[in-house]
């Protein structure tokens, strides 16, 4: 079910595609009295890191503090490649949106083939004070392929127009931790035989 789009915040693809500098600093500010307090888990993350390759996962991204202290207004979560039969969780007093758009593979299910999904997640409308912390969750099925990771490129909305961009992508042989502001990430283990 997709809701109405007029009145939807920007696309995170726009959005990903706009990156200002000034967040920067503004932030870097904040996240470091956080990551002195309780290191990197203190940004956007799945409560779970790992799952086998091939299974239904329950996806929970865990907001556990604003942009700069600004409470947070809006969660929008890019679906990787490969995850299909995504269901988003409502939230009482959020609005939830997602977007479909053309699957990277197109997969069988029940003797149809499916060509086309949900590739965004957008809960927007609520309030998340930054003394506060939430979470935000979806049903999937993860791809094949153990040993790789996924990145659940998040966008964090704040009021007062501030933005958290949750999207590095750690290079060979980086950490996530090393990272500002890294993208939740999933790594695929063996599959359940
Ligand atoms: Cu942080």
């Amino acid at each position: 079910m997709s809701l109405p789009k007029s009145s939807s915040p920007r696309s995170l693809r726009a959005d990903l595609a706009q990156r200002p500098a000034k967040w920067r600093s503004a932030c870097m500010a904040g996240c470091a009295a956080w990551l002195m307090s309780f290191g990197a888990s203190a940004h956007v993350t799945l409560e779970r890191l790992e799952a086998p390759a091939g299974s239904h996962y329950k996806a929970v991204l865990r907001v556990p503090h604003g942009c700069s202290g600004a409470a947070t207004t809006g969660v929008r979560v890019r679906i990787p490649d490969g995850v299909v039969s995504v269901k988003p969780q409502p939230k009482p007093g959020w609005t939830l949106e997602t977007e479909r758009g053309p699957l990277a593979e197109a997969y069988e299910s029940h003797g149809q083939t499916i060509r086309d999904g949900v590739r965004e997640v957008r809960w927007h409308g609520g309030v998340l004070p930054d003394e506060q912390f939430d979470e935000f969750a979806i049903l999937m099925k993860l791809p094949a392929g153990a040993g790789r990771t996924l990145a659940f490129a998040t966008v964090q909305d704040c009021i007062g127009g501030a933005v958290e961009r949750w999207i590095g992508l750690p290079a060979a042989g980086q950490s996530a931790h090393d990272l500002p502001r890294p993208a939740p990430l999933l790594r695929l283990t063996d599959p359940v035989p």
